[in-house]
């Protein structure tokens, strides 16, 4: 079965990875997106992040883009003077593409166990300079570089990742892809290697058109190497797995009004909006991690970023739990978060019984890791607890 990794099987093992490098292991996505912001503000509109115009962009051309752009936003100007003005901004901004959740862990673990690793990408070798030269121990992670303009055809041709394995000299079959778009997974089949497919955007829509990979994940967060005859991760703590914590922050909102709190599971929701690109430079999934609210103290949280599957959201939001029972709500009062660990990626379930079961579990499994080290330290972290002022 595609997509299942539990069918691997001792032909599946390989030993050694080539990776695509946009939207695989950097965010170029989101800083494309912030320039797009900032073009569709100087025409007076107000840019959408993450909203359902993101799944409308997956795996079109930037020419297309901007035609849907230009469309969606009623701009007045062309598909072509927008994707120009675009490309122009962008040029200078590569040494901001921020790597994706998991990648420099991935390829740190990759080279500590040398296994080879070669880089496919379809951007020109130039390019690819400018991304990696900000990357630490990123350029020396690659024993081979396969760039755009260095094949007669970029993607969907197998021939980038056919001439990756040619350096490498190593079998097609024993060569692992990792990708997040349509086309580099077609690529990678066609080059009769295996593929694992992170596509950028976790949408059912967007995972129709990776059905020709190995395996759907949901980020790179949630590869697990010896399903491939790959050495494990050995970084997990318990049932969580320590991430860069990242912080966020705002007063508390009114959220979907599902009565979630009724279920006894209410969530805290802060205004996404004013979050901008910081919510979708973090993969959806379950975290763990402590908010500080003001005038109160400091608690646990379990707490899901996505689009909820279960409701079909059309927008991603963050939905904290905070792991304490209040006497009343805390609407308008000051949340902070810091985001300090993984648990799982989204999930649908065929009942309401069965979410709320496992969001029952994960609860446990914060409630625990947060005493354990790493996680415990960052409850003193003064972002928790300093007023908007004084910061
Ligand atoms: P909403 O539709 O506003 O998200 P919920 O039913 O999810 O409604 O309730 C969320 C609200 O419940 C929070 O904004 C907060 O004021 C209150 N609340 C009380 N206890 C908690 C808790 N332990 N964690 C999060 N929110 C809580
Ligand atoms: N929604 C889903 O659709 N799938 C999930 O796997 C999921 N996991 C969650 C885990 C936690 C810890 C929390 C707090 C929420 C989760 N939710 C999930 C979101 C849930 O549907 C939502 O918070 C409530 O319904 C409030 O809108
Ligand atoms: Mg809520």
């Amino acid at each position: 079965m595609a997509g299942s990794p539990a069918s691997n099987c001792s032909n599946t093992l390989v030993d050694h990875v080539i990776l695509d490098l946009d939207g695989t292991l950097i965010d170029t996505e989101t800083l494309l997106d912030e320039v797009y912001a900032k073009i569709v503000w100087k025409y007076g509109k107000k840019w959408e992040w993450d909203g359902i115009g993101l799944i409308k962009r997956l795996g079109k051309r930037p020419l297309e883009v901007a035609a849907s752009l230009v469309e969606d936003y009623e701009l007045p100007c062309t598909a072509d003077e927008l994707l120009e003005e675009s490309l122009s901004h962008v040029e200078t901004m590569w040494s901001r593409a921020k790597a994706l959740p998991g990648a420099t862990r991935l390829l740190k673990h990759l080279r500590a166990h040398k296994i080879p690793i070669g880089l496919a990408s379809n951007s020109p070798a130039k390019n690819i300079r400018s991304k990696l030269a900000y990357q630490p121990g990123w350029l020396e992670s690659f024993k081979v570089i396969v760039a755009g303009d260095e094949v007669k055809e970029g993607k969907p041709s197998p021939e980038i990742y056919l001439e990756a394995a040619k350096l490498l000299k190593a079998r097609p079959s024993s060569c692992l892809v990792i990708e997040d778009s349509p086309t580099g997974v077609i690529a990678g089949k066609a080059a009769g290697m295996k593929v694992v497919a992170v596509p950028s955007i976790p949408s059912k829509i967007a995972r129709t058109l990776y059905s020709g990979a190995d395996s759907v994940l949901n980020s790179l967060l949630d590869f697990r190497p010896e399903l491939w005859g790959l050495p494990p991760f050995q970084d997990w703590v318990g049932k969580a797995l320590p991430i860069e914590p990242w912080c966020l922050g705002g007063p508390v909102i009114k959220g979907f009004g599902r009565g979630s709190k009724v279920l006894g599971i209410p969530t805290a929701n802060l205004p996404t909006a004013a979050l901008g690109s910081q919510l979708s430079q973090h993969v959806c999934g379950i975290y763990l991690g402590w908010a500080g609210l003001s005038n109160r103290g400091v608690y646990k949280i379990v707490m899901s970023v996505g689009w909820n599957p279960f409701f079909d959201n059309a927008a991603k939001t963050v939905e904290p739990w905070l792991l304490h029972d209040f006497p009343d709500d805390f609407y308008g009062e000051e949340l902070r978060l810091i985001v300090v660990g993984y648990i799982r990626p989204e999930a649908n379930f065929s009942s309401l019984e069965l979410l709320i079961e496992r969001i029952h579990e994960d609860a446990e499994i914060a409630k625990a890791a947060l005493d354990l080290l790493p996680f415990s330290s960052y409850q003193d972290d003064k972002f928790l607890t300093t007023p908007l002022a004084k910061q």
